[in-house]
């Protein structure tokens, strides 16, 4: 599910200086006095959470910020042209278009409030008073101003996982995404199938979410064995984490153990990231009969437990309503903006006490 849209941006030219002299009563032989063109205004892309696809470029594609005004006599600065930002939805990749038709990537935008400059503004010319010197009292000469920056830009979105399914290779990851989504990512029956994460959509009556298969975490992933932290890197933007053992293992809990650990080992935060664990391949009879053992080494572990068949279907469905749940949960916590974290805000002082407790709680720790 990735999107792509074309666009045109341009910065504002810069404005013209211009020629002028004094004129004054009496001043017969006044100075230059021509003013300095404004610079033309920029255009930025904003990283926005509540924009959630490239929808809204299909109606709108050209985008020009504004010109800078012409220089004034009496030393007269013309203004500036406004900035013009264009918000983008996070996980959008910014490429150049080049004259092949190929993009090089500029940047990668994931946060909230990341602004970066895709068409500079041209710079204002000189009026002749900047001209001006002492072999040179009456200069007639204005610079024009320089043209804004023009560009042609592929926007991608690059849908961002709510989701990730971690497990040994082989605990039936891909199994259980192509069970679930429209994603058909390769299942077989030897480690490693899959080599990159494959992500797919999860429908549950009106609303989805979107569940990344992430491959390779081994023992010694963080120090980059297996497929490497690539993929630990992927965790680290999800909401939720559902960790998939292989019921048929030798030892499932030692499995879960290892990559538990392996996450701890590159990021000690994703340790408080929300988890489900799923013992898959209960259709296996073998499986079955020690149930009532997973079932006692996993349940001291303080987090939901779910027993399924990712192959047959069985309590996927169960296992697919927690976590849209969990997700939900996460997705009322509102997103720290960077702003905020890093300035004070000063707000009026509250009217009563009891406004002033509840905004504490609100903007607790600001
Ligand atoms: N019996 C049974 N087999 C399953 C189940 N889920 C997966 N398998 C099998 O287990 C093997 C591995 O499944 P995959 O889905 O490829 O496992 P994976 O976790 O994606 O493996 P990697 O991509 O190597 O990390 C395949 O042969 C699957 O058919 C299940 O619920 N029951
Ligand atoms: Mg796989």
């Amino acid at each position: 599910m990735i999107d792509r849209v074309e666009v045109y941006v341009k910065g504002g030219d810069g404005g013209n200086g211009i020629v002028s002299f004094r004129r004054e009563k009496f001043v017969p032989f006044g100075g230059p006095n021509g003013g300095k063109g404004g610079d033309g205004g920029s255009v930025y892309l904003v990283g926005d959470v509540s924009i959630a696809t490239l929808r809204g470029f299909r109606y709108r594609k050209h985008f020009r910020a504004a010109k800078g005004a012409h220089g004034r006599g009496q030393d007269m600065v013309g203004k500036r042209g406004e900035d013009l930002q264009v918000k983008v939805p996070l996980g959008t990749l910014v490429r150049r278009k080049q004259e092949d038709g190929s993009g090089t990537l500029l940047v990668d935008v994931v946060e909230h409030g990341q602004r970066v400059l895709v068409a500079k503004g041209g710079r204002g010319g000189f009026g002749n008073a900047h001209f001006a010197s002492s072999t040179n009292q009456a200069p007639r000469i204005a610079e024009k101003g320089d043209p804004g920056e023009e560009t042609r830009l592929l926007l991608d979105l690059k849908l961002i996982a709510d989701v990730g399914i971690i497990g040994y290779p082989n605990a039936g990851k891909s199994t259980l995404l192509r069970t679930v989504s429209n994603a058909k990512p390769k299942v077989a029956d030897y480690p490693f199938t899959t080599l990159e994460p494959v992500l797919g959509v999860v429908e549950l009556g009106y609303r989805s979410f979107v569940l990344a298969d992430i491959p390779g975490l081994i023992e010694g992933a963080h120090r980059g064995l297996g497929l490497g932290f690539d993929f630990l890197r992927h965790i680290e933007r999800t909401k939720i984490v559902i960790h998939l053992v292989d019921g048929s293992s030798e030892a499932p809990l030692s499995d879960l153990r290892k990559v538990g650990e392996e996450l701890v080992a590159y990021e000690a935060a994703l340790k408080d990231k929300p988890r489900i664990i799923a013992v898959n391949k209960v259709d296996l009879p073998e499986v079955r009969d020690r149930l009532p053992r997973l079932r006692r080494e996993f349940k001291g572990l303080g987090v939901p437990l779910y027993f399924i068949s990712a192959a047959s279907g069985e309590g996927v469905e169960e296992l697919m309503k927690k976590t849209l749940e969990l997700v939900s949960q996460a997705d009322s916590v509102p997103p720290v903006k960077k702003e905020e974290a890093e300035f004070k805000v000063f707000r009026p002082r509250p009217l009563s006490p009891r406004r002033a407790a509840h905004s504490e709680e609100k903007h607790g720790g600001i």
